[in-house]
């Protein structure tokens, strides 16, 4: 029998083999893919690129790994990103583990072993002390149901499950459905080839420049002469990443109409997500965010020329409580003769047809669909598979009501059985790569204390998860996150249950985790 078997091969899988392995557990990977990189396998589109500074989204668990590798931009693009991934599984050998291009099918647990029995499609089975779905909190795709998807005579595609074969849009006339960081990043791109390009906004989204460019030598010699350091002063701020860009806390008002314009202005050039660090009260106040919201609005209408469509581009939620985008030329794009906005808000997309896309009762002609239209996020791919833990209870009915877990690491019911960077921890609201180490050694460093007290079961206790999940929601609502429809609330999947997943706040997130640990797992049945 296996000490664990881990799903899924991106960041979180391989260095959940990496650590393992290291710690004398016997550990075996299964990837859907071909190869490693998870999301970066998969997320091939044009423009595709991290929105968290190279520097800081690579791991940092072995010096001579962080030192060796050298990234060529500010924010690295995916072809990069997956090479990063290939070097570590190069690196540390790791490839002799991982089945690859095999699908989880289901996992049921023995109570009498206290064991997993892992299937996947195809009949292979697998059995392990231990089941870590290390399968990602956007990876599976939401493909909208819209009447006659099916059938359009032409190529359609969706932003994360992108051919490995190149795509070549020159003459044809596209269509993108979706504003969110996909769309954003590659509507610049397929504007270069394509001859007609349309996009398809239900809501308006706020993006702030990457102002990406090749990686300096200096700034990167200085980050690696103290590479422990900077890590860990990222891992000390909420997000866990920007430290380089620290957080004013001042409230919004305090500041001079004139001061308050430089603070954003300031950040607008520096580019990406550490805009919203301008002022301390732009998550959480909603008069606060309007200032920064307006001078984005306002960057806007610069922009674009078409007052109709400068108009359109201009969102109303309130910035920050979608994630934002970070992009190259993605409003500038609007001013180009062959690209156009067609806003969806209200009507949706009313069919779609062999010849194109109809919206309100106007078909617009396309050669090619491309939905950018994201991921039914961070339950999607864990409910996939039909996972049974004691006594045949499905996840998916455990699940009914939101996804119910203490940390986002364990599930009652579902004894040894973790999550990495589950519903329930920081994950998506940080830099992932930080989440997942943290999440990888506190899972290990459990094993490990398992084995060595003799302890072969381990579940969140009932009272734990339900308290834990409040606490999740209850820090959100006292911000302005669950105020409009996001993917971290489950809203841009139809039917989805509405429960703010991610938890805000890495620090204390960390804090409590090595608490509960150090406290021989308190809110955790061992057996
Ligand atoms: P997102 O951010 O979920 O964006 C998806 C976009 O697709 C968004 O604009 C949606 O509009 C739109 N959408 C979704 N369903 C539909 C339908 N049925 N009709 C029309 N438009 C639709 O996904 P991304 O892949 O761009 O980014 C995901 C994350 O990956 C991102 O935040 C980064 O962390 C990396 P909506 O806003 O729901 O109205």
């Amino acid at each position: 029998m296996l000490d664990l078997l881990v799903v899924g091969a991106g960041f979180s899988g391989i260095y959940m083999l990496q650590r393992a392995r290291a710690l004398g557990l016997r550990a075996l990977a299964l990837e859907a893919g071909g190869d490693v990189g998870g999301t970066w396998y998969w997320n091939r589109y044009p423009g595709a690129r991290c929105d968290i500074e190279s520097l800081e989204y690579s791991y940092g668990f072995d010096e001579a790994l962080q030192q060796e590798w050298h990234w060529s931009e500010r924010f690295a693009a995916q072809p990069e990103i997956l090479r990063y991934a290939q070097h570590v599984a190069d690196r540390f050998d790791l490839r002799r583990d991982i089945v690859f291009r095999v699908r989880m099918a289901g996992a049921s647990f023995d109570e009498a072993s206290s064991s997993w029995q892992v299937t996947a499609d195809g009949g292979r089975s697998w059995q392990a002390r231990h089941l870590v779905m290390a399968t990602g909190p956007l990876s599976s795709a939401n493909l909208p149901d819209i009447p006659g998807r099916d059938s359009f005579a032409g190529p359609v595609f969706h932003t994360g499950q992108w051919p490995h074969e190149p795509v070549d849009f020159t003459g044809l006339r596209v269509a993108v459905i979706g504003t969110g960081s996909s769309a954003v990043q590659s509507i610049p791109v397929i504007a270069r080839q394509a001859r007609e390009l349309t996009v398809f906004q239900r809501t308006a989204t706020y993006s702030v420049p990457a102002r990406n460019r090749p990686l300096d030598a200096a700034q990167e010699a200085d980050v690696k002469s103290h590479y422990a350091d900077f890590r860990a002063r990222n891992a000390q701020t909420m997000v866990a990443f920007g430290a380089s860009y620290p957080r004013n806390d001042q409230p919004v008002r305090q500041a001079t109409p004139d001061d308050r314009e430089a603070a954003f202005e300031r950040r607008w050039q520096i580019g990406g997500l550490n805009f919203l660090g301008a002022f301390g009260d732009l998550l959480t106040d909603s008069g606060a965010n309007q200032f920064a919201a307006e001078f984005v609005r306002h960057k806007i209408r610069a922009v674009v020329r078409d007052p109709a469509t400068a108009e359109r581009l201009m969102p109303a939620q309130p910035i920050g409580c979608k994630r934002i985008c970070v992009d190259t030329a993605y409003y500038e794009t609007f001013n180009l003769p062959h690209v156009r906005l067609v806003d969806i808000a209200g009507t949706g997309i009313e069919a779609i047809e062999p010849g194109g896309v109809r919206v309100a009762g106007c078909l617009h002609q396309v050669d090619a669909i491309v939905f950018a239209t994201g991921f039914d996020a961070m339950t999607g791919s864990l409910l996939k598979p039909d996972i049974r833990g004691r006594g045949g209870l499905s996840l998916r009915d455990k699940w009914q009501a939101g996804p119910l877990n203490y940390l986002g690491l364990s599930v009652h019911g579902f004894p040894n059985m973790f999550t990495v960077c589950g519903p329930g921890s920081p994950s998506v609201l940080t830099n992932m790569l930080v989440s997942i180490e943290q999440h990888v050694r506190w899972i290990t460093d459990c094993m490990v204390w398992m084995r060595e007290q003799g302890k072969n079961g381990i579940e969140a206790e009932t009272d734990a998860e339900a308290s834990w999940v409040g606490h999740v929601n209850a820090v959100a609502g006292a911000t302005l996150f669950p105020s409009c429809n996001s993917w971290y609330l489950g809203a841009n999947v139809p039917g989805k249950v509405r429960v703010f997943m991610p938890l805000l706040g890495f620090p204390a997130y960390v804090q409590k985790c090595d608490a509960v640990a150090a406290q021989g797992y308190a809110g955790f049945h061992l057996a």
